[in-house]
């Protein structure tokens, strides 16, 4: 590839640097991809293969692992079993005197009153279902990119307690890219290899709205006493919870009246999953964003982020295993009139309710079917109004600049993942092979003092030291000691004018699908205590895999925007002219956000 280096040389007149538009590639920006992708084709991605990965397994002690799949005979079996034991257990005498004691329903106070199920709640119902399936979907997506959990910070390969991939490879420089996989067609949302871009607009996106339903609901079930329903008010709900269980597994049922009061199964499944599950799931949720573990770091010590994405996991296990029975359920008994309650408010047995029913079922199908489609062929909407929906919650926790000391030297990570596109130009592998003797690091743009410095002179600066944690959006991550020069101390050298908002930093690295890899980062961030350019990881020069000779820390942010292999560093206005215009590599062409707090 013909490169003009002195395109990128400091002492370029600013204005050619600043202005540098489409046809006149200013410095490092001619060495960019002007093309933004506007579908999802086969050649996204690098065209990356697809590949299935295995079966769900978890590890049973130190090496073995447990294929999920014999969990479908197990149950199965277990489910009979459970059957022919409660039949046996209704005819012992003392038993049957249980269930007359706990007959499996408690009607609270009023519960007369408020017989029925006001419009409110059948529409909150059908949103909710509405917004859990994209999420659902999404969330498998997210997971299939990094198809590993943890319980510690360190994502140690074989050290995972879930799997649904092959052991790691023995190649040190084995991707986390390289170790994601597909979701079939209607599973995932969107289900392509690493399309977890994507899949986060829609996850967070539909979280943002399914968080507002839930408060709504919240809100409404307390001012008009419909609480009542899902909140157990006396310990009586246990025995009679457990003579319901009985008498479900010895499927020889009450006629059950919901109309008026839930039995006690009803309400332990609804009050665990309204106000334990779903306060998780966003609880959870949180604790994987990097600005919120980096700053309170009180909790994130313990619920680290794979604690919190194993917990997360396991809260979606409960959201499908509740969605399964309460489904089998509502179908199982007086279907018809399981209808008429949630979907039209009547205490009936005829066939309306079910219509209402079919029709929102419809409406579900048709979207199940269409989102995958439409997020192929429509990414940048899919970017665009996901980011409109968590931008606000992603921009607040931009502003969370926290102090170092947060990990100590035993804290780092026996091993660290390595991910993105190895450099591969001729310019970097004689640099390399000279051990970077030649190396000069380019700062320029907006600034007063354009500056190149060699790595004598970056190692002549004044020294920072972070012992911090690294949060890859594919979701693991490591803790790892970074030496090198405080982002301050850079910008105390070449003087950002006014103008200047936004910092490229540039890579020798290529991205997945040409032209050369860039981030930018708001310029209030290059002040924070733990933004630096780092030379050392872990007291010795960085190796070639995690970005020789200097890479970008930023611990507010996720890791992708953190480039490694840098060679320059652009002050800019804004980033609309750098690159396709989205503000880093993976936002041009994966369709990731600039703003990663969470
Ligand atoms: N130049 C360049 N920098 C990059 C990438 C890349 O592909 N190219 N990948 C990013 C991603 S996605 C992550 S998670 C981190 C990984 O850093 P590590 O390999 O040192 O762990 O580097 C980031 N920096
Ligand atoms: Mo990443």
């Amino acid at each position: 590839m013909a490169k003009d280096h002195n395109h990128g040389h400091p002492n370029r007149s600013r204005s050619t640097v600043s202005t540098g538009g489409p046809q006149t590639p200013a410095g490092f920006r001619g060495e960019l991809s002007r093309e933004a992708n506007t579908v999802v084709d086969a050649s996204w991605a690098g065209s990356a293969p697809p590949q299935y990965g295995v079966a769900p397994r978890i590890r049973i002690g130190a090496s073995k692992w447990f294929n999920l799949l014999w969990l479908l005979p197990i149950g199965f079996v277990l489910l009979i079993t459970a059957v022919a034991v409660a039949k046996g257990l209704r005819g012992v005498p003392a038993v049957a005197d249980f269930i007359r004691q706990y007959p499996g329903r408690i009607v609270p106070p009023g519960a007369e009153a408020r017989a029925g199920f006001p419009a409110w709640i059948g529409w909150q119902h059908f949103f909710n279902m509405l917004l859990l399936i994209p999420i659902i979907r999404a969330g498998w997506a997210i997971l299939a990119d990094h198809p590993r959990l943890y319980w510690t910070r360190h994502s140690t390969p074989g050290k995972e307690w879930f799997r649904m991939q092959k052991p790691v490879p023995a190649d040190p420089l084995y991707t986390a890219k390289q170790d994601s996989i597909t979701l079939p067609n209607g599973v995932g949302l969107p289900g392509r290899r690493h399309s977890i871009g994507l899949a986060r607009w829609w996850h967070l996106g539909m979280d943002t709205l399914w968080l507002l339903n839930g408060l709504i609901f919240y809100i409404l079930i307390f001012t008009t006493g419909q609480w009542l329903r899902l909140v157990p008010t006396t310990w009586d709900v246990i025995p009679n919870a457990l003579s319901m269980s009985i008498q479900y597994a010895s499927l020889n049922w009450p006629t059950d009246d919901s109309w008026v009061a839930y039995n006690s199964l009803q309400v332990m499944a609804y009050f665990i999953t309204v106000f334990i599950a779903a306060p998780l799931a966003f609880i959870t949720g949180l604790g994987m964003s990097p600005a919120l573990s980096t700053k309170f770091r009180w909790i994130s010590r313990v619920f680290s982020i794979q604690v919190a994405r194993s917990l997360h996991f396991l809260v979606m296990v409960w959201f499908l295993l509740f969605i399964v029975m309460h489904v089998s359920l509502v179908v199982a008994t007086e279907a018809l009139r399981n209808f008429n309650y949630m979907y039209a408010d009547r205490n009936s047995g005829d066939w309306y309710g079910f219509w209402v029913f079919a029709a929102s079922l419809a409406i579900i199908i048709v979207i199940w079917v269409g989102v995958t489609p439409f997020t192929y062929r429509h990414p940048r909407t899919v970017q665009r109004i996901g980011f409109a929906l968590i931008g606000p919650a992603q921009r607040l926790f931009e502003h969370l600049d926290s102090k170092p000391g947060q990990y100590t030297e035993k804290d780092i990570s026996p091993y660290m993942w390595h991910n993105g596109k190895y450099p591969e130009s001729t310019e970097y592998k004689t640099l390399l092979a000279t051990g970077f003797a030649d190396y000069r690091l380019r700062v320029s743009g907006l600034v007063q003092n354009p500056t190149e410095l060699d790595l004598a002179q970056l190692r002549n600066l004044a020294h920072h030291e972070q012992i911090t944690q690294h949060f890859c959006i594919q979701g693991w991550s490591g803790v790892a000691k970074w030496g090198g020069v405080s982002m301050q101390t850079i910008i105390d050298l070449v003087q950002p004018d006014p103008e200047a908002k936004w910092v490229i930093f540039y890579s020798f690295a290529e991205g997945s699908d040409g032209g050369i890899y860039y981030d930018a980062q708001p310029i209030e961030q290059m002040s924070y205590h733990l933004t630096m350019l780092a030379y050392d990881m872990n007291n010795a020069p960085l190796s070639y895999g995690h970005g020789a000779p200097l890479r970008l820390r930023n611990e507010v942010q996720l890791g992708f925007k953190l480039v490694k292999w840098i060679k320059g560093i652009e002050f800019v206005s804004d980033f609309s002219q750098v690159g396709g215009g989205e503000g880093g590599y993976n936002n041009d062409h994966e369709f990731f956000g600039y703003r990663q707090s969470i």
